[in-house]
């Protein structure tokens, strides 16, 4: 035990910890401890809201596969936090939510910057740490980075802010890790028989491959079956994109081929992935979940299995130990597998749909004109994308059409919005990126709409030295909406049209680099040019209004008005 204040006994679990950044706007419940941050070799990254220091922790997680931090002041600087922290948790992102409270003393009193922030967060954390003795500061900070991780997912260490101060006695805990395993060996083994009698088998590749670092596993089982391999939604990364065997993202947005090809599959090999309802209904008016075939799932989380889609074989384990222990039997069982004897069929129909669709992008994809087309855009940024980058991309429109268009050669380089699905994700979670791997270009695709959300951080890039670079489609609407507008409700556009001011010119104006763009030939120069240059960045590209299918048309359904008064608005 060393006697330490209840604020040193704070800030070294942190460094033990392994935290290096924080993520944050300044308050006075917690000055005490973050007056000590630089000694303890800890960066404090000051933002222009809190929102944005908790989708940067988000990012710093997702890019680092460490945790990531962020604190404010109580009140109304933590309830900031929750719209990020939602986000985190279906990201499925370690993000440590440091959230000083008002102090023990008066609580309850109604008094400054009061309110209980315990309930706002308990249905999107997966472990909330309430500090009710200083004594227990260290020890609950400890339990709070551990479940982070073992449950992958946000947690709160909500401490009220009389206890930074004070005497204890403490012993510093070490980290822990733990190591997870295959799964069960009764069902590998039924996962090994189900793939060994496939002839058609196909693997989806999900986060959990990402988060075990498994797409080496997955690589030698799918190319010991010869098994096509499509990605779960917005898992773009999660096997690489120049692989033979991959045929690209399902969900919204994604790989006709991937569909058509998991359309086809006897056995489909899920591997670390929930099969989130989104991410497998229909698109492009292919019902593609092949409803007959036998589903093996793999997945660390216990919950996920079989939780979304019938599954026959349930495999609740490490997504890279798992692919790895399944080839290990394949191999050294005797049983034939039954994919190598129409081998050859199969893989030429993999390079059939992935002609057919590649074909059907590019006639899609190269309008010409000014403003460009908002598919022409996505292909030159395509195109011109360094190898080793980090995309994080938001909701919109435009943002989810390029699904169709993100393609990677390893992991962790793709942070989209995932499920909670809100505007104003990407450009911080850039940034946050870019702070844990500084090496790495961190390029953030946004809406016009929502970079109203997100402009006030082009701030803090310029402040604290963070060379995110942010493309801006502007298309003049919040388009995402508009299109149920147009769709659904005879083009009565309430709140969808925006008149913006030159984004550029603002990204100037507050320090960083900005361009607008308007021609398609010089949308690769420009994010090239950005990429390299080492500074914070905004590349805002003039878009027709083009827009491309709805999200929800499921939905949606068409308006019905009872009232005399509402009868003309039953018009689509
Ligand atoms: C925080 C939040 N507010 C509102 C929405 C609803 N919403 C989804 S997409 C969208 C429009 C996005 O517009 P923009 O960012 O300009 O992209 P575009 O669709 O035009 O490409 C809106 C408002 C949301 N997802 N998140
Ligand atoms: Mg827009």
């Amino acid at each position: 035990m060393t006697r330490m204040t209840s604020s040193e006994a704070f800030v070294e679990t942190l460094v033990a910890e392994g935290v290096s950044d924080m993520f944050g706007i300044v308050g006075s419940a917690y000055m005490d401890a973050l007056d000590i941050f630089e000694p303890a070799g800890i960066r404090f990254i000051s933002v222009a809201h809190e929102q944005n220091a908790a989708h940067m922790a988000d990012g710093y997680a997702r890019a680092s596969g460490r945790h990531g931090v962020c604190i404010g002041q109580n009140g109304p600087g933590i309830t900031n936090f929750v719209t990020a922290i939602a986000a985190a948790y279906w990201a499925h992102s370690p993000v440590v939510a440091i959230t000083p409270e008002t102090g023990s003393n008066t609580m309850g009193l109604g008094g400054f910057q009061e309110t209980d922030q315990i309930p706002i967060f308990s249905k999107i954390t997966k472990y909330q740490a309430n500090v009710t003795r200083a004594d227990r500061l260290a020890e609950l900070t400890h339990r709070a980075f551990s479940l982070a991780m073992t449950e992958r997912g946000p947690v709160q260490i909500n401490i009220p802010r009389d206890h930074f101060y004070g005497e204890v006695d403490v012993e510093i805990a070490k980290p822990m890790t733990i190591e997870r395993g295959p799964g069960g060996p009764e069902s590998l083994d039924a996962a090994a028989k189900a793939l060994a009698e496939a002839r058609f088998p196909v693997i989806v590749s999900g986060g959990g491959v990402v988060m075990s670092d498994g797409v080496e596993a997955a690589k030698a089982l799918a190319e010991h079956l010869d098994a096509p391999v499509v990605t779960s939604y917005l898992h773009n990364d999660a096997f690489p994109a120049s692989h033979p065997l991959m045929c690209g993202p399902l969900g919204y947005q994604g790989s006709k081929a991937a569909m058509k090809l998991i359309a086809q599959a006897d056995v489909v090999l899920a591997l670390g992935t929930r099969l989130g309802p989104f991410g497998t209904l229909p698109q492009y008016g292919i019902d593609y979940w092949p409803k007959d075939a036998k589903i093996i799932q793999v997945d660390s989380d216990h919950r996920m299995l079989g939780l979304v889609k019938p599954i026959s074989v349930a495999v609740n384990g490490d997504a890279a130990k798992a692919a790895s222990e399944i080839l290990s039997r394949l191999k050294t069982s005797n049983q034939p597998i039954a994919a190598h004897g129409n081998r050859e069929a199969r893989l030429a129909e993999v390079e059939r749909q992935k002609a057919a669709w590649e074909e059907e992008l590019t006639g899609m994809s190269s309008a010409e004109g000014s403003p460009i087309s908002p598919r022409r855009c996505l292909r030159e940024l395509e195109k011109a994308m360094p190898a080793n980058a980090m995309v994080a991309t938001d909701i919109g429109n435009v943002c989810s059409i390029s699904n169709s268009y993100l393609r990677f050669e390893k992991p962790p380089s793709f942070f989209a919005a995932m499920s909670f699905g809100n505007c104003g994700y990407a450009f911080p979670t850039a940034m946050g990126a870019k702070v844990a791997c500084p090496d790495r270009p961190a390029v953030a695709y946004v809406g016009d709409g929502a970079w109203g959300m997100s402009l006030a951080e082009v701030m803090t890039c310029v402040r604290e030295n963070i060379p995110a670079v942010a493309v801006v489609f502007n298309n003049g609407q919040w388009g995402a909406e508009k299109k149920n507008q147009i769709d659904f409700y005879a083009d009565r556009y309430i709140g969808t049209n925006l008149a913006n001011p030159n984004f550029a010119a603002i990204a100037r104006a507050m320090g960083a680099e900005g361009a607008t763009i308007d021609q398609p030939d010089q949308i690769g120069d420009a994010l090239r040019e950005a990429t390299a240059s080492g500074r914070p960045t905004v590349i805002e590209v003039m878009l027709t209004r083009e827009l491309g299918d709805p999200f929800r048309r499921d939905a949606l359904k068409k308006p019905v008005r009872l009232l005399d008064k509402y009868k003309a608005y039953t018009v689509v």
